[in-house]
């Protein structure tokens, strides 16, 4: 029987073998694994456990935050402010940074988190999750602001996501590639399932919100009217459509066997980029997608070249399957 890799193991041979990171951001990786696993077990019980409903509060989005949003972001503060390896996080249910307080050691590392992403589906049991993206701190900058999380996406050291689905799983990169642990619950440990993890460069599933089409740009409702034509149409062949309203469940998937997702601008709230966040989605969503072959675009620039201006700045994604990503970048420029 092959030896299963746990992910303490995968992480210290990223270490010490590879010399990707450094001893502090594996423990590092390490606190945050362990958090999503208190997370998923709170997400596990559900009505069981009292966690399901409206917190009745709102976070810095104007969204009503559900209780286990608040539960998931007090997990990840309180695991990680004491362990000496950041100097502050950041998350979509705060409205500023949180710096590690003085009373514990200070790191090199800031940590972003969306604590719980697609939280509508708590109440209906589908499947929602944790994403996370990890930076250094600038070595010129004084203590900790919230200007120090300012860096493109291509500054990341770490990014990830745990799915709390029908299994638990840990999706990371540390520049060296997308790997996969899956929780195994007898263990409490995340064990390596799949690594080298490829997105297709082609694709016949496409993930949007199609309720929005009145409010498209031109080259979405372009991309999406010749998918829905078919192979009777310019594209020469049919399309599957999914949307789970939970990008992490939608990425994992298209990390899986290939696809595209996409949420554009559209005209409902114009002075928006777009829904998604740019630093604790976007960013590391992106990040895996390209360490799996894949792209990741707000429809004409590269989503990890964008230098942030707003802790929770929005922006249009387009992300997944290498070649269509850049057909609907063709399709942009041409308007
Ligand atoms: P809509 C969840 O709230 C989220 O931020 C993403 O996880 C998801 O892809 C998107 O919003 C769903 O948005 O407008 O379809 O509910």
């Amino acid at each position: 029987m092959s030896s299963k890799v746990s992910l303490s193991r995968y992480l210290v041979e990223q270490q010490r073998s590879k010399g990707k990171i450094p001893a502090d951001l594996r423990l590092l990786l390490e606190v945050v694994a362990r958090a999503c696993k208190s997370i998923s077990h709170a997400v596990n019980k559900g009505a069981l456990g009292g966690v399901l409903g409206s917190a009745e509060s709102e976070n810095v989005q104007g969204e009503v935050q559900k209780k286990l949003d608040i539960i998931a972001n007090e997990v990840l503060l309180e695991a990680n402010e004491w362990g000496g390896h950041l100097a502050a996080m950041a998350s979509e249910e705060m409205d500023t940074i949180h710096p590690v307080p003085n009373r514990y050691p200070q790191g090199e590392y800031l940590l972003l988190f969306d604590p719980l992403d697609g939280s509508s589906n708590i109440d209906v049991n589908v499947s929602i999750g944790t994403i996370f993206s990890v930076l250094k701190k600038p070595e010129s900058s004084q203590g900790v602001s919230e200007q120090d999380f300012l860096q493109p996406g291509k500054q990341q050291v770490a990014a990830g996501y745990c799915v709390y689905g029908p299994q638990t799983t840990l999706v990371l990169t540390v520049g060296d590639g997308v790997a996969m642990f899956t929780l195994d619950r007898e263990q409490g440990s995340f064990v390596l399932t799949q690594e080298n993890v490829q997105v297709p460069a082609d694709t016949q599933e496409f993930a949007i919100n199609m309720s929005n089409m009145r409010h498209w740009d031109e080259p979405v409702r372009r991309y999406i009217d010749e998918c829905l034509l078919g192979q009777e149409g310019p594209r020469g062949k049919n399309f599957n459509m999914r949307w789970i309203a939970s990008m992490v469940a939608d990425v994992h998937r298209i990390l899986t066997r290939g696809g595209v997702f996409m949420y554009p601008w559209d005209k409902r709230e114009p002075h928006k980029a777009g829904k998604l966040r740019l630093m604790y989605e976007a960013n590391p969503m992106s990040w895996l997608i390209e360490q799996a072959g894949g792209a990741s675009t707000n429809g004409q620039q590269r989503i990890l070249d964008m230098q942030p201006t707003q802790l929770h700045e929005r922006v249009s994604v387009v992300l997944g399957s290498r070649n269509e990503v850049e057909r609907l970048t063709q399709y942009h420029a041409k308007v």
